[in-house]
């Protein structure tokens, strides 16, 4: 029962928040950490100091949080959500700190405790909550989405386990469940006042009203609740907090009462466990959909309460009149994961608001925006429809009214062609009929946009074709971009200052501002000063990978990184040969000119991804065998990094030098990570895939060391491929070839690469490993003769920072704020 104090609001407006600036940080440190937590000394882990630390911080956000969503909900505002089934956040104390300009005051307090913010952060736990590139950029969006203050929520799922836990056994990757909330996540604020109820399975019943209209009932449904827990995202220093707000599934009231009291105790409590199954796990999946249920609940669970959130703030403030309500909301699907909305809003809007359909259509279809991010066809998502008419059965009703009308739209552009119908069907036919998910997104979006010139423009000419002829004006391109903040900014401290005393720091905000240390391209006092800073970097990596993988790397010699999922698009396997190739030549004595390296492989594997985990053990076997050598030791170590993730990201991306992006022409959607390599100062050896070609644009043809096939020659290409005849007059690749099938990396092990090397000869290796693999060895072999002139070295490494302004996501967001989404800044 609502009492009297239901409506008064104890603090109006943040200004009158009690002032938690940096005067208070102190003392509120003191007090979290004695009272709220109970502790009286720091002990080894700093643990509680990291928790005392983050709820000191996240207090300066709550208001700030308040005063946004009072902006919002004062003005009537046009803002946008972003659906993501993924959210890698990472670590959040150092960029809440960083974003918040509390850096000098927290030093300041952490010094009574003897301790300082990089050590208290090494407590924190990644937010592991996504898989790689795609749930990495709906991160980066969020800061700068807060950052040019605009009014952008982000709805996605708080999974009890995030990404799985790699570990290395005897070379193979073991996976361990990432159990990051153990220890609490003191980030997030939950509101079980906001709960929606999330239906499942039942049945649809049909009946007249009283005017005779026909209604369409989803009835016996089991439903489970979706709690919300928010957590801030801070802007940089600007004042805004936006909000990510992550739903837990559990079970309802009456779920549990009604079986308890029917006395089938275990059973209520199985069924509990179900409800609560929902959000329990990522799919560790990396651009590959394998059809589970459990995962079309998810898909469903957060885009029904995402939507139901939004409509029930609409509906709180403005009535159930949904006449403007298009004009101020948008709604970004990230990928087809979420596309599943399209059909939920209407369900929403014309069953629960009772919106006639074709006004449900237009509010909409003027409304979902979509982003796609792969090119590779067994990543696009399709549900078969007897899971969908069991699980969802009035979602699969709306999909398939949907896709009527849309047919006959199709019919209408290209009358009597039957086969048109057949091939834009929202509904596959065959044994199993399925819904395409990417096609249900098209149809029901304004915009349909991908994350690199190159991607775009194939999708336009491939999988979206006959789309884009339909409708031209839906497509167009947004090329993705990281945040400064947490890539340069934070990651990097040393070469930030470098760059703040030259071109002072107003980068940070303003990215395209980086193009002034341009100046100093020739400067030797800065180059020595840019070497240095790398050099320490490097040191710190040697670090790392000294204490993860027991490798001793040296910091004098050339860093060469690929780190990213391990796919074979991506051709971990065409570094790996590489490397294979350099120590053949150091056995063989030819080392002439050979510049020193450490190559540092990382990433994960889909537990499933029976080639992938071949290829991380082959990377295993060589750096074993290469490192055991003391011929090699002076030129040439190699580690395998286990458990890639974003705060391992953080170290590696500052300290190095050379950036493998390598994957297959036509394949990489756009990679994120050649941007972060690329701000810090790495030169790029990469393909024209993705965007590695604006990359080489931006910095120039010089500054890049370029290799390989292009996307539009792959298709001929691959119809007269014979790798087993470039293996033949190819010396250097049929030396790598003959070391590898003589079983050199795997002495104990016979055969066990048999799959590996017979994936590199078969003419219909899609990734073309061997056909790249002369024109890779000869990029390599000039990115070693250049790191060997160090003032050339320094050189292009400035100018590769200096051209990186345009891979900011202030960028990116700016674009998809202006062109899809509309919005304005808040003041
Ligand atoms: C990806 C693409 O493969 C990348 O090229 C792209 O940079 C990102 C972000 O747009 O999206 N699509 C995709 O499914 N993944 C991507 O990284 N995979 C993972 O996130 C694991």
């Amino acid at each position: 029962m609502a009492n009297k104090s239901t409506n008064v609001c104890v603090v109006k407006h943040w200004e009158d928040a009690p002032k938690l600036d940096e005067s208070t940080l102190n003392d509120d440190l003191t007090r979290h950490f004695y009272y709220t937590l109970g502790r009286d000394r720091v002990g080894e882990s700093q643990l509680y100091l990291y928790h005392a630390l983050a709820l000191t911080i996240k207090d300066r956000m709550v208001a700030r949080c308040r005063a946004t969503n009072l902006h919002l909900t004062s003005k009537k505002t046009r803002k946008a959500a972003y659906l993501s089934l993924e959210f890698l956040m990472g670590r959040a104390l150092g960029n809440a700190v960083l974003n918040l300009d509390l850096q000098d005051s927290t030093a300041e307090a952490l010094k009574q405790y003897c301790s300082e913010l990089e050590v208290v952060a090494e407590a924190e736990h990644d937010a592991g909550l996504g898989n790689g590139g795609l749930g990495r950029l709906a991160a980066c969006f969020l800061d700068s989405c807060a950052s040019l203050a605009l009014p952008v929520v982000g709805y996605g799922i708080r999974y009890e386990y995030g990404m799985f836990n790699q570990s290395i056994e005897k070379g193979h990757q073991i996976e361990q469940p990432d159990n990051w909330l153990r220890e609490g996540h003191p980030w997030e604020l939950s509101a079980p006042d906001q709960a929606c109820r999330i239906k499942f399975f039942g049945r649809v019943e049909s009946y007249k009203d009283k005017q005779g209209k026909d209604i369409r009932c989803w009835v016996d449904s089991q439903d489970v609740l979706a709690v919300p827990y928010d957590v801030p995202i801070p802007g940089y220093k600007n004042g805004v907090v936006n909000t990510l707000r992550l739903w837990k599934s559990e079970a309802t009231d009456e779920f549990d009462l009604n079986e308890f009291n029917a006395g089938s105790y275990s059973e209520a409590v199985a069924r509990k466990n179900m409800a609560e199954q929902i959000t329990m796990v990522l799919y560790p999946n990396d651009s590959s959909e394998n059809g589970k249920e459990l995962r079309l609940r998810q898909q469903y669970f957060l885009s029904s309460a995402s939507l139901q959130d939004v409509l029930n703030k609409w509906v709180n403030q403005y009535g159930a009149d949904f006449s403007d309500f298009a004009d101020y909301h948008v709604f970004q699907l990230n990928d087809t994961h979420p596309s599943i909305a399209v059909a939920e809003l209407m369900r929403l809007l014309v069953d629960e608001y009772e919106v006639e359909w074709d006004r449900a259509w237009g509010i909409t279809t003027s409304t979902m925006a979509y982003t796609n991010h792969t090119l590779l066809p067994e990543a696009l998502e399709r549900w078969s429809v007897p899971l969908f008419s069991k699980l969802l059965p009035r979602l699969l009703e709306i999909i398939y009214e949907i896709n009527a009308r849309f047919l006959a739209e199709v019919a209408l552009q290209w009358p009597g062609d039957v086969d048109k119908q057949r091939e834009l069907s929202l509904i596959e036919e065959g044994d199993v009929p399925q819904v395409r998910m990417a096609y249900l997104a098209i149809v029901g979006s304004y915009s349909v946009n991908g994350v690199a010139a190159l991607h775009t423009q194939l999708l336009k000419a491939g999988l979206f074709k006959t789309f884009n002829q339909l409708w031209p004006e839906k497509f167009n391109n947004k090329t993705n971009g990281v945040t400064p903040r947490r890539w340069l900014a934070h990651c990097n401290p040393k070469l930030s200052a470098l760059i703040s005393e030259k071109i002072g720091n107003e980068w940070v905000a303003d990215f395209a501002q980086i193009e002034k240390i341009r100046r100093y391209y020739d400067d030797t006092s800065f180059h020595k000063k840019w070497r240095k800073v790398k050099l320490e970097n490097k040191v710190q990596l040697t670090n790392l990978v000294k204490s993860r993988c027991g490798v001793e790397f040296d910091p004098t010699m050339m860093f060469d990184v690929q780190v990213k999922r391990i796919h074979e698009y991506k051709r971990q396997l065409l570094n790996i040969l590489h490397v294979i190739h350099l120590y053949d030549r150091i056995c063989a004595g030819d080392t002439q000119g050979m510049t020193p390296r450490c190559v540092l492989i990382g990433g994960k594997a889909a537990p499933g991804y029976y080639m992938a985990k071949k290829v991380i053990k082959l990377i295993n076997n060589v750096a074993d065998v290469i490192n055991q050598d003391k011929r090699a030791a002076s030129l040439l170590r190699v580690a395998f990094l286990p458990n890639y993730n974003v705060t391992a990201m953080e170290t590696i991306c500052a300290a190095t030098d050379l950036s493998e992006q390598i994957s297959t022409a036509g394949k990489e959607a756009s990679g994120t990570g050649n941007m972060k390599f690329m701000m810090n100062g790495a030169i790029t050896i990469g393909t024209l895939d993705g965007a590695n070609i604006e990359i080489r644009e931006q910095v120039g043809a010089d500054n890049f060391f370029l290799f390989g096939a292009q996307a539009e020659q792959t298709d001929q290409i691959r119809s007269t491929y014979d790798p087993v005849s470039i293996i033949t007059k190819d010396e250097r690749l049929q030396r790598v070839m003959t070391l590898l099938e003589s079983g050199h990396f795997n002495l104990f092990e016979p055969h066990i690469f048999d799959d590996v090397i017979n994936a590199i000869k078969c003419p219909t290796d899609p990734w073309l490993v061997a056909y790249d693999f002369a024109s890779y060895i000869d990029a390599q072999s000039l990115a070693s003769q250049t790191y060997q002139d160090e003032k050339t070295w320094t050189r292009i490494s400035i100018l590769n920072t200096a051209a990186s302004g345009t891979f900011s996501s202030d960028r990116t967001i700016s674009q998809y704020s202006n062109e899809i989404w509309r919005l304005e800044p808040m003041q």
